[in-house]
């Protein structure tokens, strides 16, 4: 009978532009939220923030474990820890959600995609000793037979849902409460189907999104925070025009003071009006997935956007004076030593203010994951290198080892030393800061990653056999630490 369930976010493996800020995904949180109010009692740790401890696990009844791909072997870890203290688990998330019978392997129960409603019915079903069969999304093994309960359908109403109690975070109030960076969602789901992202198989097509009074409700709660920063967790922040122009509108008329970010696609240059308004309304920085200036890549990935339409996006942009973070992805089947040498060019040319340039990485739940797997072209099965850092396949036009240094290559390159001088004698200090802090990232990254380069050059030479590694997560919750190891 839980009565007391905490909730984890694993932390991540990798090093990347986002580990400095501990910003927590809002899964465990908004379920947190949901399930208090349903009178039970709950904690939520998110690693970046808190370490978590073996005595803390012991204070419940019952650990709800988030994953994604790269956090799914530290997730597993501490699902093993719980099962040798004899706490009962249970995990979800979009690692879970799509690879549920390995995730059976560690914990108790899986709940598959949104679990908002699917949670709350698990935990009254086993509050009250009644039957788990019936309770939709619910993955578990029974007699040593797997079942997978029926999907719900995606949340149709998302005003139903709660505003997320920060306070349920322990640690975590200093982080979010006082200001810096405050995760806000205003949407689910994404129109587009590129074929390496998992949003639309865990979130749908469909783009739902919270009332536009609803999200100022949020907005107001942290409005009088000094040095609040909102980041809008939409994967496509301006999917619905009507609905963006009536969310800015209504945060200026409101007084909306904070800066914010938001993620959004190329196409939204095509409204100059829209950009304008973004800009007014405290638009700072936006996250663009450029993905690639090769039009053959970018037909193939079916991301239905041009390479004209980035380089008109990011003029516009910088007209109206809003950064630009531009992510770009090497290791398409159509890319090659040129196209990404000119996708770095192209990012320095354009002078963008940071820039990720990623590696293609399958991600189960993804299209692209399913034509690696019949190709038989996946390398290396460890989650924790899943994290876009790291060569995980076998690319078409390269070595692995080839397209590992392309990616170190070019944030080396965008980074360099003469930019941070241009950014210094120019004044601009925010683009300098970010500058030394990506520089040493890079250095920092390739220092750690010394045994997983040597491995994957050792692919490079051998032709002839075949080579895997296994990478052991050790994880002592005792002490309070843990440590990622090849072995
Ligand atoms: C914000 C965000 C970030 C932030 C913060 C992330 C963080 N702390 O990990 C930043 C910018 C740092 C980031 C970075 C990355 N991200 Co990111 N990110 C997101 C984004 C846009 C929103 C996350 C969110 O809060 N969603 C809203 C909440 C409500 O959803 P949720 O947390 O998934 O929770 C729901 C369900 O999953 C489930 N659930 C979740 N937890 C649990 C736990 C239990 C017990 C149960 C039962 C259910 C359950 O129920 C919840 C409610 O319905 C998502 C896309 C998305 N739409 O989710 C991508 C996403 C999570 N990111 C992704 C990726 C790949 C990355 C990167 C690896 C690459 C990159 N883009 O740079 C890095 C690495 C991050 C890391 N930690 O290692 C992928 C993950 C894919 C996968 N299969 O794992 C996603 C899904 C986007 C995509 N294109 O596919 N990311
Ligand atoms: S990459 Fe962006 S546009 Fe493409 S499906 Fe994913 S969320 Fe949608």
């Amino acid at each position: 009978m839980p009565q007391k369930i905490l909730f984890v976010e694993p932390s991540a493996p990798g090093l990347h532009i986002f580990t400095k800020f501990a910003i927590p995904r809002l899964g465990s949180l908004l379920l947190a939220t949901i399930v208090q109010q349903k009178g039970y009692t709950c904690d939520v740790v998110i690693e970046d923030i808190k370490p978590l401890s073996l005595t803390m696990l012991k204070e419940f009844d019952l650990v709800a474990i988030s994953t994604i791909t790269p956090t799914a072997p530290r997730a597993y870890a501490i699902a093993d820890k719980c099962r040798e203290a004899n706490i009962p688990t249970i995990i979800g998330g979009p690692h879970a959600t799509f690879c549920a019978d390995e995730a059976l392997n560690h914990t108790d129960y899986v709940i598959r995609g949104e679990a908002e409603e699917a949670l709350t019915r698990f935990l009254d079903a086993i509050s009250s000793g009644r039957d788990i069969r019936g309770i939709p999304n619910l993955s578990y093994r029974h007699n040593g037979v797997t079942v997978h309960n029926p999907m719900l359908p995606c949340i149709s109403d998302l005003d139903s849902l709660p505003h997320p109690d920060f306070r349920l975070i322990r640690g975590g109030m200093k982080n979010i409460l006082k200001g810096t960076i405050i995760p806000v969602q205003t949407s689910r789901g994404c129109p587009y189907d590129c074929t390496f992202c998992s949003v639309t198989a865990m979130f749908g097509h469909k783009y739902r999104f919270f009332s536009t009074n609803y999200v100022i409700e949020e907005l107001l709660r942290h409005n009088e925070k000094p040095g609040s920063f909102i980041f809008f967790y939409d994967d496509h922040f301006t999917a619905n025009r009507k609905r963006t122009y009536e969310l800015l509108e209504k945060m200026l008329l409101n007084n909306i003071r904070m800066k914010w970010s938001a993620q959004v696609r190329a196409d939204v240059a095509r409204d100059k009006e829209l950009v304008k308004l973004m800009k007014r309304a405290g638009c700072q920085t936006l996250f663009i997935g450029f993905e690639s200036i090769n039009p053959e890549s970018l037909t193939n990935m079916n991301k239905r956007q041009t390479m004209l339409e980035i380089e008109h996006s990011i003029q516009v942009l910088q007209e109206n004076k809003i950064a630009i973070h531009g992510m770009f992805v090497f290791g398409f089947d159509e890319d090659t030593p040129d196209t990404c040498g000119a996708t770095i060019k192209f990012a320095r040319k354009h002078n963008l203010d940071s820039v990720q340039f990623l590696l293609l990485t399958p991600f189960p739940g993804t299209h692209l994951y399913n034509q690696f797997e019949r190709e038989n072209r996946i390398l290396f099965r460890d989650w924790g290198l899943y994290d876009a850092h790291h060569v995980t396949f076998q690319p078409k036009n390269f070595s692995p080892f080839d397209l590992q240094l392309m990616q170190i290559k070019g944030h080396k390159k965008f980074y360099s030393r003469i930019r941070l001088m241009r950014h210094l004698l120019t004044f601009k200090l925010e683009q300098s800061v970010i500058n030394i802090y990506a520089h040493r990232l890079n250095k920092v990254w390739k220092k750690i990653n010394k045994p997983y380069i040597k491995l994957i050059n050792l692919i490079n030479k051998s032709k002839d056999f075949k080579i895997s590694a296994n990478i052991q997560h050790i994880i002592d919750l005792d002490k309070e630490n843990a440590s990622n190891e090849a072995i």
